[in-house]
């Protein structure tokens, strides 16, 4: 039944632009006519658009907009990212699940998103709230051999970089916020967290999560980060297709991914100063006390680049930043 669903639809895709007649699909598929109206019905219901012409026969207009395993595949650009998705109703964290899957010895590309997190998580045991169907909570297996173990974080810069370009595609003015989140008017849309698994000077893997909030509304967040967090759905006032947004992101990573193993970070580092969150402005540094800084930019390792009071610069690799 399942793979009678899964040909079928990837039939009527493969005829987007045109109709596919019954007779073809019942022959191609091996089943009757009637099964295949029963099979529409049933695509029907999960939010699948499918028009239905005497004498023509089906057309499929649109995807559903929840997350769904089929849509998340078609239409998906990508040369390797996300060649294997494992996708999930409700899994505590799709990091703990990817981990589990890399342990295994799943491949570079491998992608886990879940629809729910129970336990989804943050940086240093903070939590991410990740409510069932407002939002991508998705985890990618990436197997970086050639990069250095001490140069993985910049994935995370890379990784902001790709999820902003998509954002800013759908006409939103979105910042990074050093190093791992993304901003739209001072409110938080999305947190990227990378682990990594590493031996002696050799990367086996890295697990880098992105949390995206999406169709939320206000009262869909916790009380304790209402203030501080925001949707694409608050932001613009629609309702975005979750699959078409995955297929976006996973896209645009990919590209900046390759151009960052072939080139490094400095052939991102301008893309990623343009998005940059407070650039040019006064911060507060916490490390070896407390100090005002200006933030200037990024340096090619991916440190934050800093000037004091007196002038002189400084490289933050991990010290903690008081924006306001
Ligand atoms: P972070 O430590 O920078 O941010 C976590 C903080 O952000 C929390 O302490 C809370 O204040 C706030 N917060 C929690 N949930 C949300 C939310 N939905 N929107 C806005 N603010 C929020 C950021 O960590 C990294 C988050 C990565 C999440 C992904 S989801 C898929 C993958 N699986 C998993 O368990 N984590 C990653």
């Amino acid at each position: 039944m399942e793979g009678t669903r899964k040909q079928l639809i990837e039939l009527l895709f493969s005829h987007q632009s045109d109709y596919v007649s019954g007779q073809f699909l019942s022959e191609q598929l091996n089943i009757s006519r009637s099964a295949i109206w029963k099979h529409m019905n049933e695509l029907k219901k999960s939010g699948y658009e499918i028009e239905a012409v005497t004498n023509k026969g089906y057309r499929i207009i649109n995807v559903p907009n929840a997350l769904s395993e089929d849509a998340l595949r078609w239409g998906l650009k990508t040369d390797w990212l996300g060649s294997r998705i494992s996708f999930h109703q409700s899994v505590q964290s799709t990091q703990m699940v990817a981990h589990e899957l890399a342990r295994a010895g799943a491949s570079h590309g491998t992608i886990v998103l879940a629809n729910e997190q129970t336990n989804g998580k943050g940086r240093m045991k903070r939590y991410w709230d990740s409510k069932s169907g407002l939002g991508l909570w998705l985890s990618m297996i990436l197997r970086p051999h050639e990069l250095e173990p001490k140069n993985a974080t910049q994935i995370t810069l890379v990784a902001a970089v790709a999820v902003a370009d998509v954002m800013k595609q759908l006409g939103i003015d979105i910042k990074i916020k050093w190093p791992n989140d993304l901003f739209i008017n001072d409110r938080k849309l999305a947190g990227i967290l990378t682990e990594m698994q590493a031996e002696q000077d050799q990367i086996d893997y890295i697990v880098l999560g992105i949390g995206l909030n999406v169709n939320h509304g206000l009262d869909d967040f916790d009380q304790s980060i209402k203030q501080q967090a925001t949707s694409l759905h608050l932001e613009t006032g629609t309702i975005h297709n979750l699959n078409e947004l995955f297929q976006q992101v996973a896209l645009s990573f990919e590209q900046l991914y390759e151009r960052f193993i072939e080139q490094g970070f400095l052939s991102i580092k301008s893309e990623w100063e343009g998005y940059a969150y407070k650039l040019g402005e006064w911060i507060n540094v916490r490390a070896q006390g407390e100090w005002p800084a200006k933030l200037v930019g990024i340096h090619e390792d991916g440190a934050l680049k800093v000037i004091d009071q007196q002038g002189n610069e400084h490289l933050l690799y991990s010290a903690e930043i008081l924006w306001s």
